[in-house]
């Protein structure tokens, strides 16, 4: 029986899949648009033809749609509609893709009351330490699930919960320092849902060194409830270890669709405590966001928004996705601008009047700094973007409607600034959001517009996916 629920097997199984290509579907396209615009667009079936304002609800959805892809507005099925709607993609509304994976439908406990046993402790924290974490992490899905947890303290519950290390009670021994932390059994008799912890590995309370058991229990208990990995780099099932403060932890959006796709919400929620929302990861596919800042590094592209950014490989077509703190467990996340500077091969993050430098993964050695470092008046408490100019060898930063211009080698702020933003750049009369140059070419961003200018002459304006393509269309 237990090797049947092993966890090969569990691993085998083919992940529920929510991504498919609709391109092959045969439908005259009339009736594939309308059944497009339902699904993704919320198009409602409504009796005969709506007179209201003379538009009839097809053409406005087509319109929405048009819209929230950055193409042309017509409210008619044109090709490019057309062409959009027959991309492969997701079957979920737009906003609200599924990261998520299951272990599949039979992976799923049969009773909302389940029981948890503690069998032994590591000796990297105190007893009442990990009592504490355990507790806590299946807290975090007991919170948004109608599932309740109650500890047992001998005899067999459905969930197991052990330390140890390479060969212990099942068939896949750990690896010793490194590698696997820790796993767990998805929903089953037997070993099913019990989680075990490598005690080659160092965990913590809540330490930024070694892995913070909490963290670390909270997607194990993941797995024993019949999740699987994301691919949404924010999710706490996302298969990368990241330091998050325990006390501050919200459950990821992504996770929280994800557990109650199997169990339902929470029922009874006390409606007067007031719960965080839970975070949501930034999506390339919106197409209204605004990014926080822009760089290049050694070549490639960096963009920032809140805590992650996307970096984009010369070798593939869509960025990808991490946490700020993955590349720089120092930086600041919500950044309002950054550049990197060839000439010292730094990249600089600037938050609010502190400035970050970064050489490689390495903080650079008296930073977080002042603005006032870099000469700017005492009356810029921030900067709104910064750019560097190879040409000139000058970085430029925005601030409001004005910028100034730094000199990378002499380290001072250059004579005659600020100056107006559309004295140089003509068209931009909006605030400047990021600005960044790329082979040659000076990118401008106003919220989701890029203006491209080549020598200060806007050559075209474009839109935020001209850059950061999403990845599910
Ligand atoms: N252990 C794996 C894990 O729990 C075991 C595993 C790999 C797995 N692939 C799986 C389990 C697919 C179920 C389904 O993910 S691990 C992290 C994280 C690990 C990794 O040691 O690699 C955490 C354990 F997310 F940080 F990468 C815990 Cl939190
Ligand atoms: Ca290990
Ligand atoms: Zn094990
Ligand atoms: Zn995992």
């Amino acid at each position: 029986m237990s090797l049947s629920y092993s966890l090969s097997i569990i691993l085998s199984l083919a992940l529920t899949v929510y991504c498919g290509p609709v391109s092959q579907i045969n439908v005259n396209d009339e009736h594939f648009a309308e059944s497009y615009l339902k699904k993704f667009f919320n198009l409602t079936e409504e009796t005969g033809p709506s007179t209201r304002r003379g538009v009839s609800p097809v053409s406005r959805k087509l319109s929405e749609m048009q819209r929230f892809f950055g193409l042309q507005i017509t409210g008619m099925l044109d090709g490019d509609t057309m062409a959009m709607m027959k991309k492969p993609r997701c079957g979920v509304p737009d906003g609200k893709l599924a990261r998520f994976s299951t272990f599949g439908r039979y992976f799923k406990w049969q009773k909302n009351s389940l029981t948890y046993r503690i069998e032994n402790y590591t000796p990297d924290m105190s007893v009442a330490e990990v009592d504490d974490s355990i507790e806590r992490a299946l807290q975090v899905w007991a919170k948004v699930t109608p599932l309740r947890f109650s500890r047992i303290n001998s005899g067999t519950a459905d969930i197991m919960i052990s330390f140890g290390r390479q060969s212990h009670s099942d068939y896949y021994p750990f690896d010793g320092p490194g590698g696997t932390l820790a796993h767990a059994f998805a929903p089953s008799p037997g070993i099913g849902g019990d989680a075990h912890f490598d005690e080659d590995e160092t965990f913590t309370y809540r330490s930024n060194r070694g892995y913070v058991l909490f963290m670390v229990a909270a997607h194990e208990f993941g797995h024993s409830l019949g999740l699987s990995h994301s691919d949404d780099a924010g999710a706490l099932m996302y298969p990368t270890y990241t330091y998050r403060d325990p006390e501050r932890f919200v459950l990821p959006r992504d996770d929280v669709n994800g557990i109650q796709s199997i169990y339902g919400p929470n029922t009874d929620k006390d409606p007067s405590v007031e719960e965080p929302l839970p975070p949501t990861t930034p999506d390339a596919c919106d197409s209204t966001m605004v990014l926080d800042a822009v760089t290049t590094l050694r070549g490639e592209m960096l963009f920032f928004k809140d805590s992650f950014f996307w970096r984009s490989y010369p070798q593939s077509s869509t960025p990808q996705q991490s946490l700020i703190t993955n590349f720089w467990p120092d930086a600041p996340s919500k950044v309002n601008a950054a550049y990197e500077s060839r000439h010292s091969d730094k990249v600089f993050l600037f938050k609010g009047h502190k400035v970050w430098a970064f050489s490689g993964y390495d903080l650079v050695r008296g930073y977080p700094k002042r603005l006032t470092t870099f000469g700017f008046p005492r009356r810029v408490r921030k900067i709104d973007a910064a750019l560097y100019d190879a040409e000139s060898g000058k970085t430029l930063f925005f601030v409001g409607s004005t910028y100034y211009s730094y000199n990378e080698a002499r380290k001072t702020m250059d004579h005659g600034f600020p100056k107006r933003v559309d004295q140089t750049f003509s068209g931009l009369n909006g605030k400047v959001t990021a600005a960044v140059q790329y082979r040659g070419f000076t990118y401008i961003y106003n919220g989701p517009y890029i203006f491209e200018y080549r020598s200060r002459t806007l050559n075209r304006v474009l839109r935020n996916n001209f850059f950061l393509a999403c990845s599910y269309f």
